[in-house]
């Protein structure tokens, strides 16, 4: 691959090569059209100019079997197009459920990067707007070959875009809201990332690099205490983590638990599905809702549950809610606790064996 044009950057995962062939698929048939029209223009300009024909133009009533025949022809090949970029597009938006979460945070003018064992790691962007902390820890986001990667992506100024050609993949990343890319990472190597969305001053320096190693390597990179569950490591400072210490320290548990007898739904697996509300009707639950949940649990009540949640306005801060909505997106199914039990840590965090519950 090295031997093609810069202009065409290298495929380096699953998805680029998908949306390689469909890029080619489309740009071929809409060139081969276009030159086909042209090739008939000219072809028509010099058969019918003026003088070439006798007499005058016939007059033509139409035919029923040219006009089908432009239609229906171009409606399938334009099917193609959606068909085939929908079965793409569906891909793209959906990470396997095996991936790995890394936390992406973007700002004026860095990425900051955390792994589910609270590794940091702050890739590329304007060492003088940063901390003598940020700078030290400058580096690369390191990603292991052959394995599924979702970064979850958020702001904490302005627009961002957190784009990686190698992977034929952008996505915005906004203040106060989660994104999703997904990686399968195919080859090793060193690729590169852009932040696509003009952002202010910095913005070009808003550049850094992806390593994708080997998983033995990937390992050894992340201090030899990987993301295999069971692990152990207590220093986990991910948004997910940070969201669970609240849920215990602000007593959501003490409702939201796997009790036979508790007070409230459990919350796994909530994200992203569609939740029947009490008096009809349902809500798709996206982080707008388990916000909205939190601060003002009265205006929409979960169908079979009483009203008793309090509002925790004025109790919680903006980060503090998307902490906790990152912890509730990352509640696996049947690991909800037991309010006398452990709490279980998030999706990929290890285990912390000398935790004790508040
Ligand atoms: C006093 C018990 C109680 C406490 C404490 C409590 N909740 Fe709730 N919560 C409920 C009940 C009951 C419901 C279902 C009825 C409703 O929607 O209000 C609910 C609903 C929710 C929902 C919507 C669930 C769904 O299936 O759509 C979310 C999200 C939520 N709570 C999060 C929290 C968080 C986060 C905390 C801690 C900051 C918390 N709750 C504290 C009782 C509680
Ligand atoms: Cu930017």
């Amino acid at each position: 691959m090295n031997s093609l044009p810069p202009l065409i950057p290298v495929a380096a995962s699953t998805m680029a090569y998908q949306f390689e062939y469909l890029f080619w698929y489309i740009t071929i048939v809409t060139t081969v059209a276009g030159l086909g029209v042209y090739a008939a223009l000219l072809y028509f300009c010099v058969a019918c100019r003026r003088g070439n024909t006798t007499g005058s133009t016939p007059r033509i009533l139409g035919s029923t079997r040219l006009e089908l025949a432009w239609t229906i022809i171009p409606t399938i090949i334009f099917f193609t197009f959606f068909g085939w970029g929908a079965v793409v597009y569906t891909k793209a938006v959906h990470p396997p459920q095996d991936a790995m979460e890394v936390f992406v945070i973007g700002k004026q003018w860095m990425w900051k990067a955390q792994y589910p064992n609270g590794q940091r790691v702050i890739i590329g962007g304007n060492p003088r707007n940063m901390t003598e902390a940020e700078r030290n820890s400058i580096g690369k986001l390191v990603l292991p070959v052959n394995r599924p990667v979702r970064i979850t992506l958020v702001s904490e100024d302005v627009i961002h875009d957190f784009g990686v050609p190698a992977f034929r993949m952008k996505m915005d990343v906004l203040p106060g809201r989660y994104t999703t890319a997904w990686y399968h990472p195919t080859k090793t190597g060193d690729f590169h990332i852009f932040c696509d969305q003009y952002c202010g001053t910095w913005h070009s320096l808003m550049v850094g690099k992806i390593a994708v190693v080997g998983e033995q390597e990937f390992d050894e990179w992340l201090g030899g205490n990987g993301v295999q569950q069971g692990t152990e490591n207590p220093v986990d400072g991910s948004i997910a983590h940070k969201g669970r210490e609240l849920f215990l320290k602000l007593q959501c548990i003490k409702c939201h638990s796997a009790d036979a007898k508790a007070a409230a739904p459990v919350l796994e697996g909530l994200f992203n599905t569609r939740v029947p509300l009490k008096g009809g009707g349902g809500e798709f639950a996206d982080a707008e809702y388990i916000k909205q949940s939190i601060l003002k649990p009265r205006l929409k009540v979960v169908q079979g549950w009483e009203p008793i949640m309090p509002s925790y306005e004025g109790q919680v801060t903006p980060e503090d809610l998307d902490a906790l909505v990152a912890y509730i997106r990352s509640i696996k199914r049947g690991t909800t606790p037991n309010t006398t039990e452990r709490m279980n840590p998030p999706v990929g965090a290890p285990t912390v064996r000398s935790e004790k519950q508040p």
